[in-house]
């Protein structure tokens, strides 16, 4: 409770803040975009994950109001990024709350003219099995977000239940692998098995696929050789502050 309170409180604060994990195309290694990962800090100052501050911002409902926070603050960077030259997409993960109990469609579409960012290069990660929790009520979101230009990516695909039939009618334009596929390839026949499957599937229904959870160059070369676009994982870059990030991938050497 004390924990809820003050995440109340510091909404709209530094102590919300993105963490930048470099995308990377899986044929040139150029940078494609990014994910942003929330972090938030604690009264001590330490950095708390996502798994943890995010069920109590679900259950208590704080996520509809961080989230619009962060929907701005996505679209007010990608804006700067534009502005600057840097074509890089932005990808921000939306819960089932988010999704399912807001008007995500209205805080995405006022988040877009506010910042006149680009909303090609946005892109919303939303889980398989938030979908599949309630496919009429997401679809209809979806449908919304589509419209807007926005693109939307299915994260930790193959770990739900996706009915097929459902997925081909769905607005999705990215699937993400999840890491546990990738883990240990190339040495597991299972792995190499779905992994190949759902490239095909993705590419038969004309979305890309994004791999991750990246951290070897025997992964990272299995997975170009069947077809992978993009790439995301340890072995390319960690999630890591704003900073880091625009010094690292950002400023010419
Ligand atoms: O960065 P890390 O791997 O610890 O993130 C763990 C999980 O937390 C991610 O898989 C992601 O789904 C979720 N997450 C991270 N950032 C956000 C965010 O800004 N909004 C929501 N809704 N979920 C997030
Ligand atoms: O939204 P999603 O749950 O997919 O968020 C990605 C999560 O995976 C983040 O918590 C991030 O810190 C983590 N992650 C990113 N790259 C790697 C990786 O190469 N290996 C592992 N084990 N975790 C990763
Ligand atoms: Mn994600
Ligand atoms: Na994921």
């Amino acid at each position: 409770i004390q924990l809820e309170s003050e995440l109340r409180r510091t909404i709209g604060t530094h102590r919300y803040q993105f963490y930048y994990q470099p995308k990377v195309n899986a044929i040139t290694h150029d940078l494609c975009g990014i994910e942003a990962l929330l972090r938030w800090e604690d009264e001590n100052g330490e950095i708390q994950s996502p798994l943890d501050i995010i069920p109590i911002l679900e259950y208590s409902g704080l996520i509809i109001e961080v989230g619009e926070d962060l929907i701005q603050r996505a679209c007010r960077q990608l804006k700067q990024w534009q502005d600057d030259n840097h074509l890089l997409h932005f990808a921000l993960n939306i819960s089932a709350r988010q999704l399912l109990n807001s008007n995500i469609v209205e805080t995405v579409s006022k988040a877009i003219e506010e910042t006149g960012c680009d909303p090609q290069y946005l892109e919303l990660e939303i889980t398989e099995s938030v979908i599949m929790a309630d496919v009429k009520a997401a679809l209809d979101r979806l449908r919304g977000l589509e419209a807007l230009g926005v693109k939307i990516a299915i994260d930790d695909f193959g770990t739900g239940y996706s009915s097929l039939a459902y997925l081909s009618r769905f607005p999705v334009h990215i699937l993400k692998v999840d890491r546990e596929f990738v883990k240990d390839l190339p040495k597991n026949k299972d792995n190499i098995t779905i992994t190949r499957s759902i490239v095909e599937l993705a590419h038969n229904l004309e979305m890309i696929v994004v791999a991750e959870g990246v951290e070897t160059e025997a992964q990272e070369q299995f997975l170009a050789s069947i077809g992978v676009e993009e790439f995301q994982g340890y072995y390319f870059g960690a999630p890591m502050p704003l900073k880091d990030f625009e010094q690292q991938y950002l400023t010419l050497p």
